[in-house]
Parts: C-alpha cells; structure tokens; sequence
C-alpha cells in the first residue's frame, strides 16, 4: 500500500503514526546509526524521515542503504532542498513552504527537482509545509529565508493550511523546525486540524511521552522525532509507547 494511501486509511480509523528523523549532518558514527535503527524497530515506529536544512555531508545514500537493510520500513526524504533526493528511499515530501513567501521553496527547488524526482520510483508526497516559530531562530527560519507563523496565530495558520488543501497539497506538515525550544502548542495543532481533511503531520521540539500525547489529542496523525533522541536514543521508547498506546485504545488494526 502507498505511504499516503495509509496515513489516510489510519486517519480515518483515528489511528497515528511516528517517524524518526534522521539528519544525516548528526549521524557521528555507523553504531550509533544501527542502535537507532534497532530502537525505532523495536518500538514500532512507522517511518524514516531522512533530511535536513543544511546538509553538509554526502552519506544521504548510505544512510538510506542503512536503514532499508537492517528495517523494513518505509524511508522517507524529508528534503531541505533540491539536492536531497536519494532515489533508493521509498518515498519524498515534495515540500512547498506555505507558511512563508520565499518563492524558492513554494515552487523554484521543485522546478529544478521534478524532473530528477520523475525518473525514480519515489512516491511523491505533496506536503503544505507551515513553520511555527517557536522561540530562538531555528536553523529551518533561517536557511529558508521565511518567518515562521507567530505561535499565537491560530487562524492565519488554519488558513495557510485550508488554502493548501485547496491547492491540492496531500498532506500537511506543522514543524516548529528541529531542536525548538518550544514545541507546537495544542491549540494550533487543533486549529489546524479543524481546517483541513489531509493527514497532519507535526514535529519539532517534541522531547518527552507527555508533549508527543499531547500533539496527539490535539490532532496530530504523526509525530516526528529527531533532535532529541540524537541526545538520548532511549528516549523514543517512552515516545513510542504513547503511540502505540493511542492505536491500541482505539482497536486492532
Ligand atoms: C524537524 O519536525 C522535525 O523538522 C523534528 O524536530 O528534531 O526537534 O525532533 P526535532
């Protein structure tokens, strides 16, 4: 089944999801990579994202390679521009940076990336990505050229996101951008929630069991983890277990 085909089908089931983020800039060595694989494998995470702002290294395809031997999961690019495309991953978040007005990162990279991307098996994702801010400049902000979404303005993001969907974006993407030091509050998880029918996706800061439950009532579909398990791998363990504990409470799957 495709990747969005059963974020959709949990969605409707009220079911969610969790990825962990790999930046291939903070993989500082192949054992500690594998016990991270082992983890997420271990604790029932669904996804890989592999990506970055600033991507300095070339271990994209290693990483990818890494992962998809030791797991089987979906690994999905998660790209902070054009040249992260790895083409032996399962699936891209073709990303177009909503939240901001750097018409680089609306249309320009994936001008340039579209026609690499239709030469590859890739499943194409296309994701309405919305930056929050969330207190001190996050690398994302910055790289981008964009000004996150002020965290207290509910309805300007659910309008960012209801005009995405309009435009045909499958999936919603609400990040407070990697290592924040504040993540996204519930109630503009939930407002955006409440405009949009696509898959939500929401990351960024998210460090402890309670914050990741906490995006999960307020109407994440997915949770993604990064930065923090880059400090304490065990850390998903606890985040995880939130998840799994959601899905079991609503049936079977
Ligand atoms: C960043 O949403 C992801 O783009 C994950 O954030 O690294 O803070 O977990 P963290």
């Amino acid at each position: 089944m495709k990747i969005l085909d059963t974020l959709k089908e949990k969605q409707k089931l009220g079911k969610k999801s969790i990825a962990v983020l790999i930046d291939p800039d903070k993989v500082a060595d192949a054992s500690g990579l594998q016990h991270l694989i082992n983890l997420a494998s271990e604790n029932c995470i669904n996804y890989f994202f592999v990506g970055g702002s600033l991507v300095t290294t070339t271990n994209l395809s290693d990483i990818v390679r890494e992962i998809k031997q030791s797991v089987n999961l979906p690994v999905i690019l998660f790209p902070g521009n054009s040249i992260q495309i790895e083409p032996s991953a399962d699936g891209l978040l073709f990303l177009s940076l909503i939240s901001g007005r750097n018409p680089e990162l609306l249309i320009g990279q994936h001008v340039v990336a579209a026609p690499i991307v239709r030469n590859t098996r890739l499943e194409v994702i296309s994701t309405g990505y919305m930056l929050i801010s969330s207190g001190r400049t996050t690398s994302v902000a910055y790289i981008s050229n964009t000004t996150p979404i002020p965290d207290d303005k509910y309805s300007l993001a659910a309008c960012t996101a209801m005009a995405g969907e309009m435009l045909g974006l499958q999936v919603m993407y609400l990040d407070a951008g990697s290592g924040a030091e504040k993540e996204i509050n519930a109630r503009m998880i939930n407002a955006v929630r409440k405009s949009i029918h696509t898959p939500l996706i929401v990351g960024g800061g998210i460090n402890t069991p309670q914050k990741a439950l906490t995006a999960l009532e307020a109407g994440a579909d997915m949770i993604v983890i990064g930065n923090a398990l880059e400090k304490d791998p065990n850390l998903l363990i606890g985040i995880a277990d939130k998840v799994y504990e959601w899905n079991e409470s609503v049936g079977a799957e």
